[in-house]
Formats: structure tokens, sequence, C-alpha cells
């Protein structure tokens, strides 16, 4: 009998479920996984019942609720230690861009939805200056990070694929899937999260979910 629960959506374009299911299983938490397909209204009936925002990722874990992505991340690191840094100047760059994300880059995410199928390709209208902005925001982000704190290893805080590592990881995705180029210090960064095992996992689960499951409104993204 597992503890509890972990709602999600559907693997190839719910990068929110994918940030919280990181954070699961980066802290090792035995729940259940319930995938709901997310309809193409954008308002799943089946989540509205289950989650109080309505929304995905939601977790139960031992009796207490938990949404939100970042809510969920920070729970789960209350459960094992290492998932944010140690340091507390890195810790308190960690949690910043974790929450930085968790509020923003709006015009990028929602010009470049997350599609674990797509093939790589720029988007065929072009950027635009406020989508441009987040980019090379994301990029000044990893950049810095990588060089400040993360020296030791090819993630954001070195050699351990953390907490902020899970908030950006759909971020990856995205610049993979559009053929975002930022800095030659992000593309190894990138690479690196696309290869972790986690992240391997929910791309091979993702590209095994139905074909019905996909929808028009991100798959004719030209
Ligand atoms: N701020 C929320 C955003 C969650 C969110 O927007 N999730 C989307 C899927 S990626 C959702 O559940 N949408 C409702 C739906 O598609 O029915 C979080 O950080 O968890």
């Amino acid at each position: 009998m597992s503890d509890g629960i972990l709602v999600i959506g559907t693997r190839r374009y719910s990068s929110w479920s994918l940030r919280g299911w990181l954070a699961v299983r980066l802290a090792g938490l035995d729940v259940r996984e319930q995938l709901i397909p997310l309809a193409a209204n954008g308002q799943t009936a089946a989540i509205a019942t289950l989650s109080p925002n309505g929304k995905v990722p939601y977790l139960e874990h031992r009796g207490i609720a938990v949404w939100e992505s970042l809510a969920i991340c920070e729970y789960c690191a209350e459960q094992v230690a290492g998932l944010w840094p140690a340091d507390a100047r890195a810790r308190a760059y960690a949690r910043s861009i974790s929450a930085e994300m968790h509020a923003g880059f709006r015009a990028l995410r929602q010009a470049m939805p997350m599609n674990t199928g797509r093939d790589s390709r720029p988007l065929a209208a072009g950027t635009t200056p406020d989508i441009d902005a987040d980019i090379t925001r994301i990029d000044a982000i990893w950049t810095e990070a990588r060089l400040d704190f993360g020296r030791d290893g090819p993630f954001l805080f070195g050699a351990a694929f953390g907490m902020a590592d899970a908030m950006f990881a759909p971020i990856v995705s995205r610049f993979l899937s559009y053929g975002v180029s930022p800095s030659p210090e992000s593309q190894a960064y990138m690479t690196a999260v696309r290869a972790h095992p986690l992240v391997e996992e929910w791309y091979g689960l993702a590209s095994r979910e139905p074909v019905e499951w996909q929808q028009s409104r991100f798959e004719e993204i030209g």
C-alpha cells in the first residue's frame, strides 16, 4: 500500500506535472500515480474533482494535500535532505530562480508549449521581443548559476539534479523542441538535463501515450 497519490496530466504536454513528478521522484515518495489526460479546453473535469485548484500536479502524501508545483517541491525537499543546495547563498539563489520560474516567463510558455514529441524546429512565426526577453533572462540564470554554484557537475548547483533543475526541466524541453540556442554553457546544461534518467523516463512514458490524447492546439504550432 502506497503513502498517497500524485495526480498528473498528459506527459507530452503537462510541464507543471513534470516539475511535480520530478520532485516526488527525487524525494523517493512512495505514491501511486494517477494520470488524467488533459482536455482540449484546458478545464479537465476529472482534475477539478480531485485537486483544490483544479490543476495538476496535485499530491496527497500521508493524508497531507499539496498543490502548486513549487509547494510540492518544497514539501518533497522537507522529506529528504539535499534537494536544495546546502550552502545558504546557493539555496537562496535556487529558491529565487525557482520562484521566478513559477511566476514568470509567460510569453515563452504561451508561445512554446511543452510538447515532448515535437521534432526540433524553430517557431515558424519567429519570436517576439517578449519571448526573446524571457529566453535571454533564462539563459542568464542558467549561465550565472552554473558558473557561480555549479562548477563541480553538470546541473545548476553542481553534481546533483535538484529542485531548481526540476523547475527548469520543462524549459529545457521547450528550448530543445523549438530550436532555441542559448549560450554554450546553457546548451551543455540542457544536454545534461535531457540525459538525466528521470527526464529520459518521462520522455519514454510520454512517447507511449495514446495518440488520441494529442491536441491540435499543441501539435499544429508551426
Ligand atoms: N501554478 C500551477 C500551474 C498548474 C497548471 O496550470 N497545470 C495545468 C496543466 S500543465 C492544468 O492542470 N490545467 C488544467 C487543465 O488542463 O485541465 C502549478 O505550479 O502547479
